[in-house]
């Protein structure tokens, strides 16, 4: 078995241990090109300083990473290490830098990475550069260090080679072939020595991604920014140091720098100067680079000329934390650059467009083993077993995320706040705002605080609903969970479940799947029974081959070919398109190609009227029948509100009585204004976001991406109910045979006494000083009085009554499992 003919496109750290993954599990039909000489191309790569820190807040960072790092140090090349482990440090030089490092040990914890807080003296202990005076203590992370990116490549290379794979240095990728006849799919590539044939090409093209992917008509959103490394001349301090690093990695985030040491000089990378980023295509090849190499200070192409006035205030800052350098000098420097993305994270996946055209992009050397074994289990088994990939998938963009305008805007923020202490909740700034719902003036008239989602203003809470303080008392959360939050969010919550809210529902995502085989195909991708008559609604799971969970979602069956689909997001749009792209070529499939699935979103809009008044304000506006019988629970019918046409949905996230009422963005304005008027003399307000989040958490509903994801399947989840393993074949099914009868973990609801301390997710759970699992979504709930964290822990510790602790910041918060649903377990609300 040697696979299919592979070729990849870059020989960088991400290229080379791609072809090292895919070659060791048996494809080794692989060819990788790259521009430049081996193993030092001229890419990003070639002059990184291997700075290896794990800790990160998606866990699948961290766990790309802790790959990274197990495989690099079981690599060398003739006896040189591929992987320095000195250890990690962040220091504090603030007060609120030393509470960040405790909320990010709990990261570590939580992704079950050894990291420990330290004292200023122990700082000093391990980094004796480092100005007692100037820390108020640390972050050690004893498995961090530096990877040898040239090194780890030139290992990577040979192991690959040593299995048949091919490298040709010095080839650069000048087109790629497709072939359009059964949809667009790669055919070769073209080299400036020739083309090669290729079934499957991957772009690891690192900073001129962008430019290979407009190859084949593919928009890339990256952005390749500069970003400064200097190295001192000798530090007498460090005079006679034998090898080549001892001290931990350091970090100083408070001014946007990071140190290494390699002999008697110091490395400083820095990231406090002004955004500097570069276009794709005026980045050299490496030939013209080399052209030019003479007469400029510039020898390789992903490298720009220091400018030393960009690095002053670094250099004063680096003289400060670290006195031991006003001694030396510094001596060389580079602006050299790498990719940066609109939230931080990878691009990795196919194109959705050409088939057999594949990225892994915007890859750091910290992920780059874990990203090649990611890529490789991709590739060769359909879907990548090892690690969670939502967050990194190149399909994850809405359309808008792709502007070039935008790409930039946000690339250079990220730059920019590359170490800043951000809230989770806290939305980017800029570009805002970008799409806002047909309600957004009357949001704004009731001065909606708003954050964001996928690019929709989404009010959080609104001021006009202060007033409802005096019947309450809510109480205040601690400091953290206090930012980006008002006590009117509790008061919405108890409003809701006494009398009625309206709540902005445009930002779900709708998409539509409609023609002759749509029943047949949705059937196909999803765990539920949705063939069922018109009118249905169902809530369903879409799982991969494997039985990971790739997203929940509503299906209602509108018509006999026409079906609304309440999704999470663009990549369940793309898990759509690419089933129909292969659905279209199954010849069994009767009129199977004539399934059509369109995001109707942006032409749309939705509210949700809920709450146990909510019938009474409906009815009176309806020509239709809104009673318990006229419209039971998950049904959906068209009905006129005043004259509104809307598609009504009941069903309710929030737990309450009332539906979802759609209608098109030009009636928007217009149903919103109806609703209001009908509303009011019941007290029934606009809410917010942050009462719905209290409100599903206290109801027992989950959230894909934050309580679920790829890794888990629908048992542990809870979610075993929305499966019906009787209706026939469906994707995941066969996995889930065997993975019903070995739940190990489970999503667990635990509730939390004290009001004050309301977590935020991805905490770490203890039992008895023994982390255990971690915290995905949490709120206070506001109707049981009790704090709410969901967190996966252990099947034997989910046993209701169970005792833990959920590590926060320096506190140890205690928690108690709980039986769930926390509310309304008869669900005698919806039903009612
Ligand atoms: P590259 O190494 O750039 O490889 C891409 C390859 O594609 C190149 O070899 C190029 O020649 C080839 N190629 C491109 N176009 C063509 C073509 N048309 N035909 C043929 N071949 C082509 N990361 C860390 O984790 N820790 C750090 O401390 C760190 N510090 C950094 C400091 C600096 C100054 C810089 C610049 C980067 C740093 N990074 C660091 C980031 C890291 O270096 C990159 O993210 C990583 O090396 C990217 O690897 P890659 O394989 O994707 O890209
Ligand atoms: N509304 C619509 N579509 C959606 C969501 C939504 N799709 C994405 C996301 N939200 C899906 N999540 C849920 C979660 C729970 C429920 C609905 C959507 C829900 N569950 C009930 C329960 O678990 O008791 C009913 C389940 C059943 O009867 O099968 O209502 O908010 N349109």
């Amino acid at each position: 078995m040697a696979g299919p003919r592979v070729v990849i496109i870059g020989a960088g750290v991400v290229g080379a241990a791609l072809a090292d993954e895919l070659s060791s599990r048996g494809w080794t039909e692989v060819t990788v090109v790259d521009q430049g000489p081996l193993p030092a191309t001229g890419g990003s790569s070639s002059h990184a300083p291997g700075l290896v820190f794990q800790t990160n807040p998606s866990k699948t960072m961290t766990e790309l990473a802790r790959y990274t790092v197990e495989k690099l140090c079981a690599l060398d090349v003739d006896g040189q290490p591929c992987f320095l482990q000195v250890g990690g440090l962040e220091v504090a030089t603030t007060p609120e830098r030393l509470t960040e490092l405790r909320r990010r040990q709990g990261w570590l914890t939580s992704w079950g990475i050894e990291g420990r807080l330290v004292g200023p003296e122990e700082c000093v202990d391990l980094h004796p550069l480092v100005n007692r005076e100037r820390v108020l203590g640390g972050l050690l992370v004893p498995t961090d260090g530096l990877a040898k990116a040239v090194l780890a490549v030139e290992a990577q290379i040979r192991a690959a080679t040593a299995r048949g794979v091919r490298f040709l240095a010095r080839h650069e990728v000048l087109d790629i072939r497709t072939d359009g006849e059964h949809g667009e799919r790669v055919t070769a590539v073209v080299t400036g020595q020739g083309e090669i044939p290729a079934d499957i090409v991957v772009c690891c093209a690192g900073i001129w991604g962008p430019k290979i992917a407009r190859m084949v008509g593919m928009n890339l959103p990256l952005t390749p920014l500069a970003h400064q490394l200097a190295w001192t001349g000798p530090v007498p301090a460090l005079a006679g140091q034998a090898e080549e690093a001892v001290r931990p990695i350091l970090r100083h985030q408070d001014a946007d720098l990071y140190y290494r040491d390699r002999f008697d000089r110091i490395g400083i990378g820095y990231y406090g100067h002004r955004p500097m980023p570069v276009s794709a295509d005026d980045i050299a090849s490496v030939d013209s680079a080399e052209d030019s190499a003479e007469d400029s200070a510039e020898p390789m192409p992903s490298v720009l000329r220091f400018t030393e006035d960009d690095f002053a205030d670094a250099w004063t800052e680096t003289q400060s934390l670290l006195p031991a350098t006003r001694d030396a000098k510094v001596e060389e420097g580079i602006n050299g650059l790498f990719s940066f993305t609109t939230d931080g994270m990878p691009l990795l996946g196919e194109s959705p467009d050409v088939k057999g055209f594949w990225v892994a992009e915007a890859v750091w050397v910290t992920h780059s083993a874990g990203v090649g074994r990611a890529m490789a289990e991709w590739l060769v088994d359909g879907h990548c077993s090892s690690f969670d990939l939502h967050e990194c998938d190149v399909n994850r963009f809405e359309p808008h995320q792709l502007a070039p305008d935008y790409v930039l805007a946000r690339d250079c923020q990220n730059f920019a706040e590359v170490y800043d202490i951000i809230h989770p909740l806290q939305p980017p700034d800029a570009p805002r705002p970008l799409r806002t719902s047909p309600f957004h003036v009357r949001e704004r008239e009731l001065n909606a605080f708003f954050l964001e989602a996928s690019g929709w203003e989404r009010p959080q809470w609104y001021s006009a609903n202060e007033p409802l303080l005096a019947r309450w008392s809510i109480p205040t959360p601690n400091d953290w969970a206090a930012q980006l939050w008002s006590p009117v969010v509790g008061a919405e919550a108890l409003a809701t479940r006494e009398s009625v809210a309206m709540y902005d529902m445009t930002a779900l995502k709708r998409l539509e799947v409609a023609g002759r085989g749509a029943a047949a195909f949705l059937q196909r991708l999803t765990t539920a029974n949705v063939d069922k008559s018109a009118g249905s609604v169902t809530y369903t799971l879409m799982l991969d081959e494997d039985g990971g969970i790739r997203s929940d979602i509503t299906v209602a069956r509108l018509g006999r070919d026409l079906f609304q689909v309440g999704a999470n997001g663009n990549l369940d749009l793309d898990w759509f398109t690419r089933h129909l792209h292969d659905w279209g070529h199954r010849p069994a499939v009767a009129g199977g190609g004539s399934v059509v699935v369109r995001d109707i979103t942006a032409g749309t809009c939705c509210i949700g009227l809920w709450g146990p008044k909510a019938r009474e304000v409906l009815q009176p506006l309806a020509d239709s029948d809104f009673s318990n019988n006229g419209l039971r629970y998950f049904r959906a019918k068209r009905a006129h509100i005043g004259a509104v046409p809307v598609t009504a949905m009941r069903l309710s996230y929030v737990g309450e009585l009332g539906w979802e009422l759609y209608t098109t963005a030009d009636m928007g304005l217009k149903l919103w204004d109806t609703l209001w008027e009908a509303a009011q003399p019941y007290g029934g307000i606009a809410a917010g976001r942050g009462a719905f989040n209290s409100l599903r958490l206290e109801k027992g509903y989950r959230s894909f991406g934050t309580d679920m994801t790829y890794e888990h399947d629908p048992y542990e989840a809870g979610l075993g109910f929305a499966v019906k393993m009787d209706k026939g074949d469906f994707i995941g099914r066969a996995a889930l045979e065997r993975r019903a009868a070995d739940v190990r973990r489970r999503l667990t609801c635990l509730t939390i006494d004290d009001p004050r301390a309301v977590v935020m997710g991805k905490e770490p759970v203890y039992d008895d000083g023994r982390p255990v699992g971690y915290v995905t979504s949490a709120a206070y709930g506001y109707t049981i009085g009790k704090g709410i964290a969901y967190a996966w822990l252990p099947a034997e510790l989910a046993t209701a009554g169970r005792a833990l602790q959920i590590g926060y910041f320096d506190q140890r918060v205690p928690a108690v499992v709980a039986e769930e649903p926390l509310f309304d377990p008869t669900m005698s609300r919806l039903r009612g």
